[in-house]
């Protein structure tokens, strides 16, 4: 199987590439970190190949495409992993820039790579898309906002690929993970804070980026007949939440 991974340079997608590349796979990483990108392909071996663009960049990201070589052109497997949060303030305290990345990182870079890649797949009648949601987008929680909104994005995207692709062997799957400890997502979120991220993450058995890569590679080797439409994982810490009443 060939495999496209976008936001491959760390956490779930980095995870993700090392166990395909022990399962013999052809891997490529995708990322905009070329360093941390070649040093991970130095790692994975010739199975591997690193492509290095912005994937909120249309443009970038169908040049990228372009210039892969012939016999890294027909990706079997796009794994949709690249995302971000930003921010967990209340919605009236949020910083619109970080709304607007987001927006254009787990949004549009994701429509915009699918719509690149799917039409080869389905020319070839053979191929699967796994996306990366997340529980934020099934369940709203304080600071969730605009985050939980991308993620219910690409969950209904995900569902309305499968009604349009009824017909083809294109299979198309949503990973929804809950909290996942140990990659650099909560670094990020809290905008390289540490002590915010530690107060979220201390004293949690969280899940981790190998519990999400030992999922998406369980569901791309179903057999071709079975899709997994979509999936949520929690850390048996972690449950869904309450609703909120404000006594007077
Ligand atoms: C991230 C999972 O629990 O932080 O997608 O919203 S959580």
């Amino acid at each position: 199987m060939l495999v496209l991974i976008t936001g491959a340079s760390a956490g779930f997608g980095a995870a993700t590439a090392r166990l395909l590349i022990q399962r013999g796979h052809r891997v490529i990483i995708t990322a905009r970190r070329q360093q941390r990108l070649h040093a991970l392909q130095q790692e994975l071996g010739a199975n591997c190949f690193a492509l290095a663009f912005d994937i909120s960049d249309e443009q970038a990201t169908s040049s990228a495409l372009q210039s892969l070589p012939p016999e890294w052109q027909q990706i079997d497997l796009l794994v949709n992993n690249a995302g971000l949060a930003l921010g967990i303030d209340a919605a009236q305290n949020s910083n619109l820039a970080d709304w607007k990345q987001m927006i254009a990182t787990n949004i549009s870079g994701l429509v915009s790579i699918t719509h690149a890649v799917l039409p080869g797949m389905v020319a070839r009648n053979r191929g699967h898309i796994i996306n990366l949601g997340s529980i934020a987008g099934d369940y709203p929680y304080p600071g969730g906002n605009v985050y939980g909104a991308t993620k219910a994005f690409v969950k209904q995207f995900s569902l309305n690929l499968r009604a349009d692709l009824v017909g083809t062997a294109v299979r198309v799957s949503n990973v929804e993970p809950g909290l996942c400890g140990g990659t650099e997502f909560s670094k990020v979120r809290f905008h390289g804070d540490d002590t915010k991220a530690a107060a979220l993450y201390s004293n949690v058995d969280y899940l981790s980026a190998e519990d999400i890569a030992e999922t998406i590679v369980w569901i791309a080797e179903r057999p071709a007949h079975v899709n997994i439409n979509r999936i949520e994982i929690m850390p048996v810490a972690q449950a869904p939440a309450g609703l909120t009443v404000k006594k007077k």
